[in-house]
């Protein structure tokens, strides 16, 4: 059977319209539908989506018509009532997220049964996925609108491989704090296999509140969990260039019958005067796209260059857009007023300085507006990607054309030979404005004709195909960190393997193993169900059980008391061997510490959270309990800093679990494992631990013996189990075997 690749958005591709006594499907032109039809129809798969019809609109006859066109286009719905629409789609979606993401904090909406709805619609949309996936297939969900939907299928059918693509901003932690479903949005997206964002910028602002949020650690762009990997990436998404390039090349073209109204009207505005210049703007009206400051700094231009006047005009298409939401209505009345004023006091008989157009228009009028424009303005507050911008650069086939482009849009990160301005600066977008008409044609079109080479590159289809070649690579990733990991026959043979033996040495280091990490390691004291898996094992006469930790004495043998256990601690400088007494293995001194001391106290100092553990033989900078990106910073600084202090010092740094430890060299748990083993003849050695202390174990001990590693990391260890509780689970089948 064929493994299948299958699309989710909140919209399908078509917009549903009722004909007489059927329905009909009208596509949708906008290039996300034109990228993943490429991919779905390739790979067999099916788009589920809403159709845009809610089931208030249609009785059961009018729906079962409905699904019947939409499976002949290979399209499953999923159907939703006004009153989900109103909370998931314009309330949630619309009033909580959209305004969080791109930065405006003080228009969300924090009504508590918008997003209960917004799960339970979620939920809808995995269930309806749920019924068309099969094992072995891939989905790719996309936008804001479902963020939970990775994790709800990631639940039900973890095999399946599922991406998901955010198109809008991801906000800083600082911003996305905020939201009291901060935690559930997150999980819901780390469902995913990959996570694709439109540029590095929101892609790191996604790592860091999966670093706070979760406390998960992040090696480059891979997430690690306790059971999978997860990959995200930067994919900018593209456009399908070839359609602009071929319209536009048409427009110029035609013959004066074939010619649309607004073309006839453009080409009429240049005849006035050849020194005329038009300026476009297209966007839907919405908050983010910085329309006023727009309008705003093109007033400033003309006070401030009023050479121009009479010859500069700004045609400016804003598409209707959540008209029910009142920030909109404000928006909309604003710019309104703001075109009225400047029309007003800028406007003579032959000139009007600002067309304004409130609608939306055929694809044919929108390439005549890239084609005649000499500029295109585009200054959005926020925008996670913003095609227009691209659209415009595929419809200058003459490579004239001048593009001034906000910062802040994503899109930005492409474009480094568009005028780069800061959309609040008005006074600089005026003078942009300026710089842009009176730039030399050569210049515009070297500028142009890098822009154009590069996108027509990374096109739509090849942004798509990419995407699809990062989930074939997340799954291949995972498949080799799975490779070790302990399947449920693997531990029936390893268990078998036990049960066989007559004489097992069995190594158990401590924190992360047997016991989850705490915050103060003081407070990790063996929970019952350690200390019965430990009791059941040394009650077996054959089991020879060593606890084998980098804690001291002290704290071990209290937690351990009255076990008849080895111990073998501060990574092998002490060793007790049960019943007897503690024994030094190395005579060693520990004068150094007065010397190193120092630079880890400065590290203290300037990283709030962090402390020093001071054991018999070593000193441990911990920084677990600092900000999780300072921490990683510093301890790299603090790295460099002990490798240049020891040299010439027999001594070593040890990288933990969120420590770095000094400590006399030559002493490690491998070493110390082989010692205890000494001359003895085991037929079953055992080891497991979690971090790079526990390497060292792996490595040494021979070569049949089973080590297992607790997380899914590059290891040394034969096997890999996932968390404290797969290693738990594992010791107990053991020990109850
Ligand atoms: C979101 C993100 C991200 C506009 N007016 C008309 C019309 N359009 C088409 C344009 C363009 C599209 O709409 C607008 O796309 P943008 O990218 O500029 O902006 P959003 O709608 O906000 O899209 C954005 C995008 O998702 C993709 O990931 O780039 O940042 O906010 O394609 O051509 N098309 C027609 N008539 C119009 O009047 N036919």
């Amino acid at each position: 059977m064929k493994n299948n690749i299958h699309i989710l958005s909140n919209r399908l591709p078509y917009n549903v319209q009722k004909t007489e006594n059927d329905f009909e499907l009208i596509p949708s032109v906008g290039g996300l539908a034109t990228g993943m039809k490429s991919i779905y129809t390739k790979y067999e798969g099916k788009w589920i989506g809403w159709p845009g019809l809610s089931t208030d609109q249609m009785d059961d006859t009018d729906q079962a018509r409905v699904d019947k066109v939409l499976e002949k286009a290979g399209c499953v719905p999923v159907h939703l009532s006004e009153k989900e629409i109103e909370a998931y789609y314009e309330g949630f979606s619309n009033k909580t997220i959209w305004p969080l993401f791109h930065y405006f904090n003080e228009f969300v909406d924090y009504t508590h049964e918008n997003w209960e709805a917004y799960v339970a619609v979620n939920q809808k949309f995995a269930d309806v996925a749920l019924q068309v996936l099969k094992p072995g297939d891939a989905i790719w969900v996309h936008d804001y609108q479902l963020l939970l939907v990775p994790q709800m299928i990631k639940s039900k059918m973890p095999e399946v491989n599922i991406g998901f693509f955010l198109h809008i901003p991801f906000p800083s932690f600082e911003v996305f704090r905020i939201l009291p479903w901060r935690n559930e949005l997150i999980e819901g997206m780390l469902g995913a296999d990959l996570l694709g964002f439109h540029t590095y910028d929101y892609e790191r602002h996604f790592f860091s509140s999966v670093r706070r949020l979760k406390g998960l650690e992040i090696n480059f762009n891979q997430i690690h969990t306790k059971d999978r990997i997860i990959m995200a990436d930067a994919f900018p998404m593209g456009i399908d260039y070839e359609k602009f390039e071929l319209a536009s090349q048409k427009v110029r073209h035609k013959l004066n019958s074939e010619k649309s109204e607004l073309q006839i009207e453009l080409e009429k505005y240049f005849l006035l005067s050849p020194n005329r210049k038009l300026i476009l703007s297209i966007d839907r009206m919405d908050y983010t796209k910085g329309i006023p400051n727009r309008l705003r700094a093109f007033a400033s231009f003309l006070e401030k260059y009023p050479q121009y006047r009479g010859l500069v005009t700004l045609v400016m298409l804003a598409v209707p857009s959540r008209g029910k939401v009142d920030q909109y209505q404000l928006l909309k009345k604003q710019v309104d007023e703001l075109v009225g004023q400047i029309n007003g006091k800028f406007g003579q008989v032959n000139y009007s300085p600002i067309w304004y157009f409130y609608r939306s228009m055929p694809f044919e009028n929108l390439i005549e507006l890239y084609s005649y424009s000499d500029v295109a303005l585009i200054t959005p507050v926020r925008d996670g990607m913003n095609l227009v911008a691209k659209e415009y650069v595929a419809s200058r086939v003459n490579q004239n054309g001048v593009i001034i482009l906000s910062e802040m849009a994503g899109v930005s990160k492409e474009m480094g030979e568009a005028l780069i301005i800061n959309p609040n600066n008005l006074n600089e977008i005026a003078d942009a404005i300026h710089h842009a008409i009176a730039m030399p044609v050569n210049e515009q079109q070297q500028r142009m004709d890098v822009l154009q080479k590069r996108l027509k590159r990374y096109d739509v289809f090849k942004w798509a195909g990419e995407f699809i070649n990062g989930l074939e690579k997340v799954r291949s990733i995972q498949h080799q960190f799975n490779a070790k990991k302990i399947t449920s026959s693997l531990q029936q043979t390893l268990v078998q393997q036990y049960q066989n033996a007559s004489k097992r040495a069995i190594f158990l280091d401590y924190d992360g193993t047997l016991a989850e990490f705490h915050h103060d390691p003081n407070a990790a004291s063996p929970e019952t169900e350690v200390l019965e898996i430990v009791q059941k094992l040394i009650e077996d006469q054959r089991n020879e059980v060593t606890i084998i930790s980098g804690r001291d004495r002290e704290t071990l043998q209290k937690w351990f008391k009255g076990y008849h256990l080895n111990f073998i601690v501060e990574h092998g400088v002490w060793t007790k061997v049960k019943g007897g007494e503690w024994k030094m293995l190395y005579q060693i001194n520990a004068d150094w510490k007065d010397f190193i001391r120092p630079t880890l106290e400065t590290f203290v100092d300037r990283t709030p959270g962090s402390f020093i553990e001071e054991k018999n033989f070593s000193l441990v900078w911990h920084y677990r309990k600092s900000e999780p990106e300072q921490g990683i910073v510093r301890a790299n600084e603090l790295k460099d800093e002990l490798t240049n202090l020891i040299a010439n010092h027999n001594l070593e740094i040890m990288e933990g679990n969120k420590v770095i430890e000094v400590k006399s060299g030559g002493i490690n748990k491998g070493a110390a494992a082989i010692r205890f083993i000494g001359e003895e003849q085991y037929d079953f050695i055992f080891a497991i631990g979690d971090d790079w202390t526990d390497e060292y174990m792996f490595r040494e001990l021979p070569q049949d013996a089973v080590t297992v590693k607790v997380g899914l990391v590059n290891t040394a260890a034969r096997y890999k189990v996932e968390s404290v509780s797969a290693a738990r689970a594992l010791l107990k089948a053991m020990a109850n075997s």
